[in-house]
């Protein structure tokens, strides 16, 4: 790698989270420290490093681009989907992926962390998790693109292979996989394709050609996350499909399907209940409702009201996803309510019992709290 690594530590960046992308390639031990995302390579040293161990894959369970990063391990790797496990940011599933990976005594290995950052609440229990990883002669890899908290990246720094961390407006966790892991590998472009969708999905872009088969595994993802228990079999099932770019399988089209006779419903209640404030320069149509992919139920209430900020409640999971048109940044209002973002789409959690329910109180609570934080 051709470029001066800045030498500058992930806390002077900002005194909170990492805006920036931060890289430490302990593989090369040529980098480490804030890089222009364009600058991320395909990493030759890391490659062959890891190409003949056993791959593990650990990513985010409720995306495409989580699904779409296993995948693409799956494919280039042979990573086997029982060494496929998908993970949340709750701490009970920072749990989980700690025992999944401490409990099997893996050794010799390679993780891969993927479009997933460290929950602040779990990072006591994370740190212990990637030393044992580290005693055992594992390697450690993680890509990510939100942002992470100073000392998270620091720890990392040091104890895993390759790291990349910190809000990324150019390559999301699908980008990172691809770019770094299997870009040389790539023989018949499914991976660069399938990359391109994942890309198009996760930054909420817009694009006629390719819309109606993103949306339509999108839907599928989102009704196996209403599965319960059994999302992460059905996810992991959908894998090795979605890494041969097969969004027509009747397994992913039967589920896009369920998903929509529901999504008819679900979205009359959602837009019977929406209400639009003006806040600043810009409006925001807040709205209440369950079981609804988050990017299309925003884009309802925007388009119901023409406002460019949308805030889609999720009650049934306690959740609230936030949209906002191009050039309207919406992440302040995710900040401010304790939660995480991109300027285009971010999300905050609105547990239940914070809002009484959400009877009728609650959801005027909760909308007086949104509105406030989005006008300041
Ligand atoms: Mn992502």
């Amino acid at each position: 790698m051709a470029r001066t690594p800045s030498r500058k530590k992930a806390n002077e960046a900002s005194k909170h989270a990492v805006s920036a992308v931060f890289m430490a390639d302990n593989v090369d031990s040529m980098s480490k420290g804030l890089v222009d995302p364009s600058t991320i390579k395909y990493s030759e040293k890391l490659v062959s490093a890891i190409r003949d161990r056993p791959i593990y894959s650990v990513s985010h369970k409720n995306d495409m681009d989580g699904v779409s990063s296993s995948a693409l391990l799956h494919k280039f790797y042979s990573v086997p989907t029982e060494r496929v496990k998908f993970m949340e940011y709750s701490e009970a599933s920072y749990n989980e992926v700690a025992e999944w990976l401490t409990g099997k005594d893996i050794s010799n290995s390679v993780v891969v962390f993927t479009d997933v950052g460290i929950n602040p609440g779990a990072f006591k229990l994370f740190q212990s998790t990637l030393l044992t990883l580290k005693q055992k002669g594992n390697m450690v890899v993680w890509l990510d693109h939100h942002p992470w908290e100073p000392e998270q990246v620091n720890f990392c720094a040091e104890n895993v292979s390759y790291l990349v961390a910190g809000e990324n407006r150019l390559m999301c966790g699908a980008d990172l996989t691809y770019n770094v892991l299997c870009r040389k590998l790539d023989s018949d472009g499914k991976g660069e394709r399938l990359t391109a969708l994942a890309h198009l999905m996760d930054f909420n872009i817009r694009s006629k050609s390719t819309d109606p088969l993103t949306f339509r595994l999108a839907q599928a993802i989102t009704y196996m996350l209403w599965a319960g228990k059994d999302a992460e079999n059905q996810l992991r099932r959908m894998v090795p499909m979605v890494a041969e770019l097969d969004f027509g399988n009747r397994f992913i089209v039967n589920n896009a399907r369920k998903y929509l006779e529901e999504e008819k419903v679900n979205m009359e209640e959602l837009l019977s209940s929406a209400k639009t404030f003006s806040v600043g320069e810009h409006s925001i149509t807040i709205g209440f409702g369950k079981r609804l992919q988050s990017t299309s139920a925003c884009e309802a209430l925007m388009a119901k009201s023409g406002s460019d900020i949308a805030a889609f409640i999720n009650y049934s999971e306690g959740r609230c996803s936030l949209r906002s048109k191009s050039g309207v940044d919406s992440s302040y209002i995710a900040k401010a309510m304790g939660g995480n973002g991109h300027p285009q789409a971010g999300g905050f959690s609105a547990p239940a019992t914070e809002y009484m329910g959400f009877n009728e109180k609650g959801r005027e609570k909760l909308v007086k709290r949104i509105v406030e934080v989005a006008s300041a």
